[in-house]
């Protein structure tokens, strides 16, 4: 299957682009692609001097993330992996709302219950990651199925990795949404890597694609990095998956230019060579070069987006600093109706050293 793409290394559009994106979406989207940079190149800092646990970047596959974004209404649900951080931005999520949870602060909305980059937001539409690989993928089904039953204007995406589907859950959930034509968006980001296992060790198909025609879906094959052809396919699948012609699956060629995580170290399995052959194609500079030739961008606009998003970065870092940690009953008192028998003896000990001091509440 051929591969979507239209905007070169170089930030030229090809003619055989028919889709228009207003400049606004375009400036939009490239400055929340630096603002997701930006802030996940801050939390692998904060992690490596122990002021947070773990982070993960989606360093060089921001354009998966923000152009789909940009092609979904707000009535759309989102069921995000964990690279997505740029879908809650896009939405409006804050800085200083995604940092406390960076941070499992008192101010995190999960209450420190959650690993770092487990975003989400009920006023968004976006459902919570969980760690488990692939099981949102039948939960997105089942809402895409829930908006058809109820003749509502909205569809479910579903990002995942390449590596989730190998999971029994991408069969089950894409084999459902099929067979009921539910209006979902399997969107895959393919950027060859799960954790340390490459694409070749993961499946012996050709890529992600031939799995949705497998399943007698409609899919497309699309430059990942390439925020005009991710644009137009998310646009094209939102607006046939509201015709009744869904679900789509999307299989997004990408590369995943950081580690799987502040706890891998890529360079025990893949070489700087290959690092380096996917940095030209790197999503923000193309649309950057792209932006400039259009005389929409300089680089003094440049400059000042950087200083803007580094000090609303530095406002919220600062602000989760000061932010004490969930409160200790909270664990308990907030997730039991009542104290279970089983930390019934802790919770009295804990209690007892707060009485003494020991333990903040
Ligand atoms: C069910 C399950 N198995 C294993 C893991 C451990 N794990 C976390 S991320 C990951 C790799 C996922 O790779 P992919 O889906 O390609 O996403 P990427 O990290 O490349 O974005 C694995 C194996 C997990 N979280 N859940
Ligand atoms: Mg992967």
């Amino acid at each position: 299957m051929n591969t979507i793409s239209y905007l070169n290394t170089e930030g030229v559009l090809s003619s055989a682009c028919k889709h228009e994106i207003s400049p606004e979406t375009l400036l939009l989207g490239y400055r929340k692609m630096a603002f997701t940079r930006h802030i996940d190149e801050r939390m692998i800092t904060l992690q490596r001097q122990g002021v947070i646990s773990f982070a993960m970047s989606s360093l060089g596959e921001e354009a998966c993330a923000i152009a789909s974004a940009a092609a979904l209404k707000l009535q759309d649900w989102m069921y995000p992996q964990y690279r997505e951080a740029g879908i809650f931005f896009w939405r409006g999520g804050t800085a200083k709302q995604f940092i406390h949870q960076m941070f499992c602060d008192a101010l995190d909305p999960f209450h420190g219950r959650q690993m770092p980059n487990h975003f989400g937001a009920r006023e968004l539409n976006i459902v919570q990651v969980s760690s488990p690989i692939g099981t949102k993928i039948p939960h997105a089904a089942g809402c895409g199925y829930a908006m058809k039953l109820l003749k509502e204007e909205a569809v479910a995406i579903c990002y995942i990795g390449e590596g989730a589907t190998s999971e029994g859950d991408f069969h089950v959930g894409v084999n459902f949404a099929a067979v009921r034509k539910a209006p979902v968006i399997f969107f895959c980001r393919n950027n060859g890597y799960a954790i340390s296992t490459p694409c070749r060790e993961q499946f012996a198909s050709d890529g992600i694609a031939p799995k949705g025609i497998g399943y007698g879906i409609e899919t497309y094959k699309v430059d990942g990095n390439d925020f005009f052809a991710l644009h137009e396919v998310v646009s094209q699948a939102r607006a046939g998956c509201l015709q009744g012609k869904g679900p789509y699956l999307i299989e997004a060629m990408t590369y995943r230019m950081g580690a799987h995580s502040t706890s891998d170290d890529p360079s025990l399995y893949r070489s700087d060579e290959e690092v380096k052959g996917w940095q030209v194609k790197d999503p923000l500079l193309r649309l950057k070069l792209y932006l400039e030739k259009q005389g929409l961008w300089d680089s003094d606009k440049e400059k000042q987006m950087w200083k803007e998003i580094s000090l609303e970065v530095d406002e919220a870092i600062a602000e989760a600093k000061a932010t004490p940690p969930p409160s200790f009953h909270s664990m308990i008192d907030e997730v039991y109706f009542a104290v279970p028998a089983s930390l019934e003896r802790d919770y009295k000990i804990a209690n007892a050293d707060r009485s003494k001091g020991k333990v903040e509440d």
